[in-house]
């Protein structure tokens, strides 16, 4: 059996090592145009001639949850694109965005300021029933972050396109569910996948559905926000601030207005990384029960869009 690795941005040789320890039988190598057909492939952003070439793939395992990049680019007929299935990523989401609710909602940052000023300053207690979270998209990472919320006694709203149950979460789905969904929230965190349905979702008129005094963290993409829209939304005072992991263009340009903005918080999209030894055995252990024609979880539906 053949794997080809190709992951832009990457270092390879890591990955190389752990793969074929992993996969002891197979040749693990790095693409190189021209190279032989491979029967499976590890990517990151191939470039068009990488598929173009691997006309023969059964498995293309993406090393990261989206795959909306990788759905832009035209596939090999009758390939399997596998997306990373959590690996490790949705405690690191469920840390990242707890941290980002509770820092807004225990005003952090004014106490930070206060102590900077060398000011010993009481801010009145918050009302945990006054900051109700609402998650966009209870997949592997919605969900985890959803019941981690729910640690704190945060009221939870959740959305999905299809109807979900999760204990102690309000749950809504599809476009009728939308508006109940936004006007029931007062910090919105986004994690759905970037499709054609969601792509600009996070715009004037669904952010200024929240309640006064919203919040946004956005850990999805970029390009789910219209840019314009939120600092319009922070300006009037309707949002009191944003987390921001993801942007339209990444890295942020240096004149972005959002690199030093007083309300918005940014990190650079690290909100969960992949880890590299997860990722491996989860990869290795697909690829075994494809060989084997056993059904795996994780195969994204193109047509869908994730
Ligand atoms: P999943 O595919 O497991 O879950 C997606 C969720 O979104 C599902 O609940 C799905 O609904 C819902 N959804 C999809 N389309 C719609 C729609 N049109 N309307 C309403 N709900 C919709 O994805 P993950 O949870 O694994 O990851 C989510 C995204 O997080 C990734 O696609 C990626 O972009 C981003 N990400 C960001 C990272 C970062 O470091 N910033 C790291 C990893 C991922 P249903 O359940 O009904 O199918
Ligand atoms: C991912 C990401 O999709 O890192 O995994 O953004």
């Amino acid at each position: 059996m053949k794997i080809t690795f190709c992951c832009t941005g990457t270092k390879a040789e890591p990955w190389l090592e752990g793969l074929r320890k992993a996969l002891p039988d197979a040749h693990v190598d790095v693409w190189q145009p021209g190279a032989p057909q491979a029967d499976h492939a590890v990517v990151w952003a191939p470039p068009q001639q990488f598929l173009d070439e691997q006309s023969a793939l059964k498995g293309l395992f993406n090393i990261g949850a989206g795959v909306d990049a990788l759905l832009r680019l035209k596939l090999p007929p009758g390939v399997q694109v596998v997306r990373l299935d959590d690996a490790g990523m949705s405690v690191q989401m469920a840390e990242y965005v707890c941290h980002a609710v509770i820092r807004h909602f225990r005003e952090f940052d004014g106490y930070e300021t206060d102590v900077k000023a060398g000011k010993w300053s009481y801010r009145k207690p918050r009302e945990r029933h006054e900051f109700p979270v609402g998650v966009m998209g209870l997949g592997v990472l919605g969900e985890r972050v959803a019941r981690a919320l729910r640690v704190f006694e945060f009221p939870v709203h959740g959305w999905s396109r299809t109807p979900k149950a999760i204990e102690g979460v309000s749950t809504h789905s599809g476009e009728v569910g939308f508006d109940t969904f936004l006007s029931s929230s007062r910090v919105l965190v986004n994690l759905l996948p970037l499709t054609a349905d969601t792509q600009d979702i996070l715009n004037r008129k669904t952010l200024g559905r929240l309640r006064p005094g919203g919040y946004l963290v956005n850990v999805a993409r970029g390009a789910h926000l219209v840019e314009d829209d939120l600092l319009a939304l922070l300006d009037s005072g309707h949002l009191a601030g944003a987390t921001l992991d993801v942007f339209r263009t990444e890295p942020l340009p240096a004149a972005h207005p959002f690199w030093n903005h007083p309300k918005i918080t940014l990190t650079p999209h690290t909100s969960a990384r992949t880890l590299r030894d997860e990722s491996i055995a989860q990869i290795a252990s697909k690829i075994r029960a494809l060989e084997a024609g056993l059904p795996i979880a994780g195969v994204v539906d193109p047509a869908r869009g994730y």
